[in-house]
C-alpha cells in the first residue's frame, strides 16, 4: 500500500518544485537563525536569494559530524528549547555524542516518513510488531515505533537483548512483523532454533531491518530462517534518525523520503556532484528540519541514486544498499566507533603502548570486537593479578566512553605488526 499517493507517485518536475521551494526556504531559515550557517554562508559570498535553482545546491558549503561535534551540544540548533520536545543522541565522536533535536513539527514529519516506509515494507494496522532496537537515546527504536503506531499496529516495545524473552513474546503474542538490525534478527532465529522452535511455530510476516549494512544473501537468510519479507531502511540522527529512505514490496532500492530530504551523490575524491546512477557519497540536506536544519550534511555513506518509476508505482528517487563509508567508521551491534576513538581510550591508560589492532567478526550473527594491546613493559604479564586489572580497566574504560564492550587481549612489547605507511589497525572480518 502507498501511505501518500499524492508525495510518493509524484511526477519528477513536481517533485523538483517542491523541492526547490522547500530548499531556498530552509537556506534562508538556516542562514537567519543558525550563526553557524550565517557565518559558513558569509565566508563563501554566497547569500541565501544566491539558491535560485536545485543545481544552486552545489554552492552550499558541507556540513559534517565534525561541525556537530565542534558546535555541541547547542551550536546548530535553530529554535529556542523551549520548542523542542525531544531530544536522541548517537555515538561517533571522540567522547562526545551527536546530539539531535526535534520540535513538534519534526516529530510529526518523522512520524509521517516512519509510516511510509511501514506502508512500504507491507505493515498494516493488523500487524503486532516487535521493536528490538534499544530504547533510549537511539534513534532506532523510537523512530520506528512511532511510525508503526501511525498506521495503527500494534507495537511490542520488547528493546534489545533478552533474547530467549523475545522469542516467547514473539510467539505467545503471534508478533508478525519484527523490527531490529538484521544481525540481532539473525541472532533471534538461532536463539529460536535452540529453544526448539521452528519458524512455522511463530506468525512473523514482516522483517524491517536496518541501521547496519546486509547482504542480499543476509535478507536471502532472514527470509528463510524467520519467514519474513525482509526490507533495508537506512537513515542518520543528524538527518532524521530511521525515515530517510526504505525498500518497498519490489526491493529495487530503498526509496527516499525526498520531499524532506534532498539528497546527492558526490565524488568521494573530488567532492563534487556526479550523474545519477553513479557511486559516490550521499550527501542530504534536509528540507523540512525546524530543529536542526541540515544543509548539505556529508553522511559519508556509499551508494548510487536512481529516479525513474519503480515496480510499485513510487516515483520518488530510490538508493542502493549502502556499500562503505568514505571514512572508518565501524557501526558495532549498532553503536558507530572510530578506531581513533578506541585509541584516544587506549592513549589514556599507562601502561600500554599505542600499538593496538582492531579485529570485528561475527559470531553466531553478533558482532564481536577484539582489541589486541600491547603493554609496555612485558613483566606486566608475569603476573595474572595484574593482568587481569590492566583487562578490566581497559574494558571499563571502553564502555563507559564509547559504549562497547570488547574482549581485551594484552600482548608482549613489539610483537604486533609495525607500519610504515599508513597504519592498518581494523580487520573487519564480518563479511556483509
Ligand atoms: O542507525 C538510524 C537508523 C535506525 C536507521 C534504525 C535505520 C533503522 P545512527 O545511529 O546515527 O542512525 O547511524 C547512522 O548507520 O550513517 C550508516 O553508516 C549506518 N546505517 C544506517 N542504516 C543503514 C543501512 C541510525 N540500512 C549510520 N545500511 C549511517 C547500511 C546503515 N548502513
Amino acid at each position: 500500500m502507498i501511505y501518500d499517493e499524492r508525495i510518493e507517485t509524484m511526477s519528477r518536475d513536481e517533485m523538483s518544485a517542491l523541492q526547490l521551494e522547500r530548499l531556498k526556504k530552509i537556506v534562508r531559515y538556516a542562514y537567519e537563525r543558525v550563526p553557524f550557517y550565517t557565518k559558513k554562508f558569509d565566508e563563501a559570498g554566497l547569500r541565501p536569494e544566491d539558491i535560485r535553482t536545485l543545481e544552486d545546491i552545489n554552492k552550499i558549503p558541507f556540513t559534517t559530524k565534525t561541525d556537530l561535534r565542534d558546535n555541541y551540544p547547542y551550536g546548530l540548533m535553530a529554535v529556542e528549547m523551549d520548542d523542542i520536545v525531544r531530544v536522541h543522541a548517537s555515538s561517533g565522536t571522540s567522547g562526545k555524542p551527536t546530539v539531535v533535536f526535534y520540535t513538534k513539527n519534526d516529530m510529526e514529519m518523522w512520524t509521517e516518513c516512519m509510516a511510509r516506509l511501514v506502508a512500504a515494507a507491507g505493515g498494516t494496522k493488523n500487524d503486532i510488531v516487535q521493536i528490538t532496537f534499544g530504547y533510549g537515546l537511539f534513534t532506532g527504536a523510537l523512530g520506528l515505533h512511532q511510525g508503526w503506531a501511525r498506521i495503527g499496529a500494534s507495537v511490542v516495545p520488547a528493546s534489545s537483548g533478552n533474547t530467549e524473552r523475545q522469542v516467547m513474546l514473539m510467539k505467545d503474542l503471534g508478533v508478525t512483523a519484527i523490527v531490529g538490525t538484521p544481525s540481532y534478527a539473525l541472532h533471534i532465529s538461532e536463539v529460536m532454533k535452540k529453544m526448539g522452535y521452528k519458524k512455522e511455530d511463530f506468525k512473523l510476516r514482516i522483517g524491517m531491518f536496518g541501521s547496519e549494512a546486509s547482504s542480499v544473501e543476509m535478507h536471502r537468510e532472514l527470509e528463510e530462517k524467520l519467514g519474513v519479507f525482509p526490507t533495508d531502511n537506512y537513515g542518520l540522527s543528524e538527518i532524521i534518525g530511521p525515515g530517510v529512505s526504505g525498500e518497498c514490496e519490489a526491493k529495487l532500492g530503498m526509496h527516499i523520503n525526498e520531499d524532506h530530504f534532498y539528497p546527492e551523490i558526490v565524488s568521494r575524491d573530488t567532492l563534487e556532484p556526479l550523474p545519477d546512477g553513479e557511486w559516490g557519497e550521499l550527501v542530504l540536506t534536509t528540507l523540512t528540519k525546524e530543529g536542526l536544519p541540515m544543509l548539505r550534511y556529508r553522511t559519508k555513506d556509499i551508494t548510487r541514486i536512481t529516479r525513474g518509476r519503480c515496480d510499485c508505482g513510487r516515483t520518488t528517487a530510490r538508493m542502493d544498499r549502502i556499500r562503505g563509508r568514505s571514512d572508518d567508521m565501524l557501526k558495532i551491534r549498532g553503536v558507530n566507533v572510530f578506531p581513533s576513538q578506541i585509541e584516544g581510550v587506549l592513549m589514556s591508560i599507562d601502561k600500554i603502548t599505542g600499538n593496538y589492532e582492531i579485529i570485528v567478526t561475527r559470531d553466531n550473527h553478533m558482532d564481536r570486537l577484539e582489541i589486541k594491546v600491547e603493554v609496555s613493559d612485558g613483566s606486566l604479564l608475569d603476573s595474572y593479578a595484574n593482568l587481569e586489572n590492566l583487562v578490566k580497566e581497559i574494558k571499563h574504560k571502553l564502555k563507559t566512553v564509547l559504549q562497547i564492550d570488547a574482549k581485551i587481549t594484552l600482548v608482549s612489547p613489539d610483537t604486533l605488526k609495525r607500519f610504515e605507511g599508513k597504519a592498518k589497525r581494523v580487520t573487519d572480518l564480518r563479511n556483509i
